[in-house]
C-alpha cells in the first residue's frame, strides 16, 4: 500500500487531524518521535500570541498499540487550545451565526478573495480557517512519522534558515550532519551567529513598523539511500515530488534544489558533479551541485532543498481591498498573526520533505511490516555494495 496522508482542521476550530495510510506494521514510535517536531515548529522569533497559547502534543487514536504501529491508518490530533476562546460565536459548529458578523475586507496575498469566489460565500472566515498556517502542525505530525521510518534506515533530516527579509546567512554547501546541532537555539534556526543576529533585527524593525518578512529556508537530508524515486515518468521525479510538497506549504513562493537556478547561469563543465569510486566510498562526488538529485533519483549525496516564504499576508496596516458586500473602497481586515513565521517553514519543510522521501522509501521497497521492510532494504544495500 502507497504511504499517504490528508489533514483536516480549522485554525481556531477543536483540533487538527492526521490520518497517515500505509506505515507499515512494527514500526517502534515514541510520543517525542511526533512532539519534539511540534515543538520545534512553535518556535522562531517573530511568532505572534497564538503560540503562547497552544502547546502543540499528539494524541493518538488509532492506528498505534504498544508503542508499535499496526499496518492500520494511524489517526494523529493536536487539539486547538484557543477553540475554548472561539467556540461559543465565531466557530460554534452547531449554533446557526447570530451577532458574529461576517468578515467581507479580502486581504491582498491570502486565500481570501479567491476562496471567497470559488466556495461562493460573503463570509472571509469559511476560507480563512483552513487557509491558515495553522494546519502545518497536523503535516509536522505526519512527518514525525516518515522521520521516524527514515531514521531506521539512516536517513536524517535538518533545516536552517538562510535568508530573512534581506539579511543573509553566508552559503555553505559543505555541511554535515552535525553542523545542525545547535540550531533549533538560534531564534530564527540560522546557523551563523552574525547572522542570525542580523535576521532578528530585520525581524524586529518590521514588526515596529507594523509590517511582515519573508525568507528562505533549506532543507537537508544527510545520507538517503541511492535510487528512491524514479526517471520513469514525471509524476516519480523525486524533484517533481518535493517540489509539490514545498510548495504546498502555506505562502511558498519557489522551490530550488540544488544550485537551482544558479545552474540557468553556468556551462554544463561547471554544473555537474563529478562520478568517483574508492573501495572505501563507493561511488562519490566532489560537489554537489545537483542537490542529491539525478534523473528525478537519490544519488547518495545530501538531499539539498531550498524554499521562499513570502512575507505573512495579514497586515496590522493593512493595504486596499474591497468589501465584497459593498464593493466600496476600503482596507484589508486585521487579525493577530506572525510578523515572520520562516523558522517554523523551515521545520514544516522537513515535515514534508521526510514525507515525500518515506513515500519513495515504500514505493522501492514495499514493506506490509517493517521485518519484510528491513529485508528489502537489507539486500538493495548489499546490491549495492557489490
Ligand atoms: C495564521 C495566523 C495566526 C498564526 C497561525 C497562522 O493565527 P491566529 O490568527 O490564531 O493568531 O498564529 O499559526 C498558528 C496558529 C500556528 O500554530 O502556526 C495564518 O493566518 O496563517
Amino acid at each position: 500500500m502507497a504511504l499517504t496522508y490528508r489533514t483536516a482542521g480549522e485554525s481556531h476550530g477543536p483540533a487538527l487531524t492526521t490520518i497517515i495510510e500505509g506505515v507499515p506494521a512494527g514500526l517502534p514510535l515514541t510520543p517525542e518521535d511526533i512532539d519534539t517536531d511540534l515543538a520545534r515548529r512553535q518556535l522562531g522569533y517573530g511568532r505572534g500570541g497564538r503560540q503562547k497559547i497552544e502547546t502543540d502534543r499528539v494524541q493518538v487514536t488509532a492506528g498505534i498499540r504498544h508503542g508499535r504501529t499496526l499496518g492500520s491508518p494511524v489517526a494523529l490530533m493536536v487539539m486547538n487550545r484557543d477553540f475554548a476562546n472561539w467556540s461559543e460565536d465565531r466557530m460554534a459548529i452547531w449554533e446557526p451565526i447570530s451577532e458574529v458578523k461576517p468578515i467581507t475586507l479580502p486581504r491582498p496575498g491570502h486565500a481570501d478573495l479567491a476562496g471567497m469566489q470559488k466556495y461562493e460565500t460573503d463570509d472571509l472566515r469559511n476560507i480563512l480557517e483552513r487557509a491558515s498556517a495553522r494546519e502545518t502542525a497536523a503535516r509536522v505530525a505526519a512527518g514525525g512519522v516518515a522521520r521516524a521510518l527514515l531514521r531506521r534506515y539512516g536517513m536524517e533530516v535538518r533545516s536552517h534558515v538562510v535568508q530573512v527579509g534581506p539579511e543573509q546567512a553566508p552559503g555553505r554547501d559543505d555541511l554535515v550532519l552535525a553542523d545542525f546541532d545547535g540550531v533549533d537555539e538560534s531564534p530564527v534556526r540560522a546557523l551563523d551567529d552574525d547572522a542570525s543576529g542580523r535576521m532578528k533585527a530585520a525581524i524586529k524593525a518590521a514588526g515596529q513598523d507594523s509590517d511582515t518578512l519573508g525568507g528562505i529556508f533549506e532543507v537537508w537530508v544527510f545520507d538517503p539511500l541511492p535510487g528512491l524515486g524514479s526517471h520513469v515518468s514525471g509524476d516519480a521525479r523525486l524533484d517533481g515530488r518535493i517540489g509539490q510538497a514545498m510548495l504546498g506549504i502555506q505562502a511558498i513562493k519557489g522551490v530550488e534544489i540544488g544550485a537551482g537556478f544558479e545552474l540557468g547561469r553556468i556551462r554544463g563543465s561547471a554544473a555537474h558533479d563529478e562520478i568517483f569510486w574508492t573501495e572505501e566510498r563507493g561511488y562519490h562526488r566532489r560537489t554537489n551541485r545537483s542537490g542529491g538529485l539525478e534523473g528525478g533519483m537519490t544519488h547518495g549525496a545530501p538531499l539539498v532543498v531550498r524554499a521562499v516564504m513570502k512575507p505573512i499576508a495579514t497586515l496590522s496596516r493593512p493595504l486596499a481591498s474591497v468589501d465584497v458586500q459593498t464593493k466600496e473602497a476600503t482596507s484589508a481586515f486585521k487579525e493577530r498573526s506572525d510578523i515572520c513565521a520562516v523558522p517554523a517553514a523551515a521545520v514544516i519543510g522537513e515535515a514534508v520533505v521526510a514525507f515525500v522521501l518515506a513515500q519513495a522509501l515504500i514505493d522501492k521497497f514495499g514493506g506490509d511490516s517493517i521485518v519484510s521492510l528491513d529485508a528489502a532494504v537489507d539486500r538493495y544495500r548489499a546490491v549495492l555494495a557489490r
